[in-house]
């Protein structure tokens, strides 16, 4: 096939390594990353988008391989200078090299830019060889529902708090995305559907990250009527996530932690769902009525194995 032009739907950290898988796999090809920015926080004053940066910094060659978020060779002076003046929250590691983002972004925003062009513009650094993509230029932040362990009463508490504060301990009763009703595509979104010769859903959280990108109105209309066919990967083999809390999510929103609970959550495209294709991990079966189930190793333990994986998406794709 000739230049190819692939869409990726993704999150952080496992949207992130997919796409070096995808990178790999299709190196001619123009992708373009639909990331989701439901995560995004502001702290200490610094607009940051943890799922934009994972992204950035994976295909840029800057994260940090173990944590998968932040820089490699990161340090922490300044988190230590906040701590000490007693600066909440402390709970959220921000390392001396990524503040430089946040401030670069934060000032680009505070000067009227939209995040679309602001995320390129840090992209010109790093080089990732995709089109990286914000969601939405409209802010849209995922808080989860739970019940106050002090008092017992139900409250929101943003993602990052429950996530990284409190490691998803307390019991989500809901994911709200607070925002989501005034935000719209970014610039760049529904173009990049509308010419797709791919389009995959990234092995990412099927809740907040896969379905808040999803809930931007108008995108998920985008996504569908895309020429292409529309191929997922599981985040989940066995009965857990590969990474990450989709296992703490899934219960929230009804979904069975399986290849096949996602698969049917995401439902077959000729009944009104999202999948023409599903790709689950080797030794997972799935029933998935009117989709198109394939089997392959799933877990991202290398390069070549995420490449392989992908390349298995994109043989989907082109059935
Ligand atoms: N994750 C953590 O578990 N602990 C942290 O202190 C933390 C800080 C952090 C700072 C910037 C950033 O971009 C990401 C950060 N993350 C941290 C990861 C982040 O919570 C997750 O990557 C996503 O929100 C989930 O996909």
């Amino acid at each position: 096939m000739v230049c190819m032009r692939i869409v990726v739907v993704a999150g952080g950290v496992g949207g992130a390594r997919f796409l070096l898988g995808v990178r790999a796999a299709a190196p001619d090809a123009t992708i373009t990353a639909v990331v989701n920015t439901g995560d995004d926080v502001t702290m200490h004053g610094l607009r940051i988008c943890p799922d934009l940066d994972s992204v950035m910094y994976t295909l840029g060659d800057g994260t940090d391989p173990v944590r998968g978020w932040g820089r490699r060779d990161e340090t922490w002076v300044v988190k230590d200078e906040l701590a000490a003046y007693g600066a909440d929250p402390t709970w959220f590691g921000l390392g001396d090299r990524d503040l430089a983002t946040h401030l670069v972004r934060t000032r680009m925003l505070d000067a009227g830019y939209p995040l679309s062009e602001v995320t390129a513009a840090l992209a010109q650094r790093w080089q990732p060889g995709v089109d990286l993509v914000p969601m939405s230029d409209q802010r849209v932040e995922t808080h989860v529902v739970v019940d106050d362990p002090a008092t017992g009463r139900r409250q929101a508490i943003h993602f990052q708090e429950w996530w990284v504060r409190h490691r998803a301990a307390p019991e989500p009763h809901a994911f709200v995305q607070v925002g989501v009703e005034d935000a719209r595509p970014a610039p760049g979104v529904v173009e990049a559907f509308a010419g797709a010769d791919a389009v995959l859903l990234a092995p990412s959280n099927p809740v907040v990250s896969i379905g808040t990108v999803l809930g931007v109105p108008g995108l998920r209309e985008a996504l569908l009527a895309t020429p292409s066919r529309i191929v997922g990967l599981s985040p989940i083999v066995g009965d857990a996530p590969v990474r990450g809390m989709a296992d703490r999510c899934l219960p929230a929103v009804g979904v069975q932690v399986s290849a096949e609970g996602v698969g049917r959550h995401y439902g077959a495209r000729s009944d009104g769902g999202l999948l023409d294709a599903w790709v689950v991990h080797e030794g997972d079966t799935a029933d998935v009525p009117g989709v198109d189930v394939r089997t392959v190793p799933l877990l991202m333990t290398d390069l070549a194995a995420t490449q392989a994986m992908a390349q298995a998406a994109l043989h989907a794709a082109r059935a």
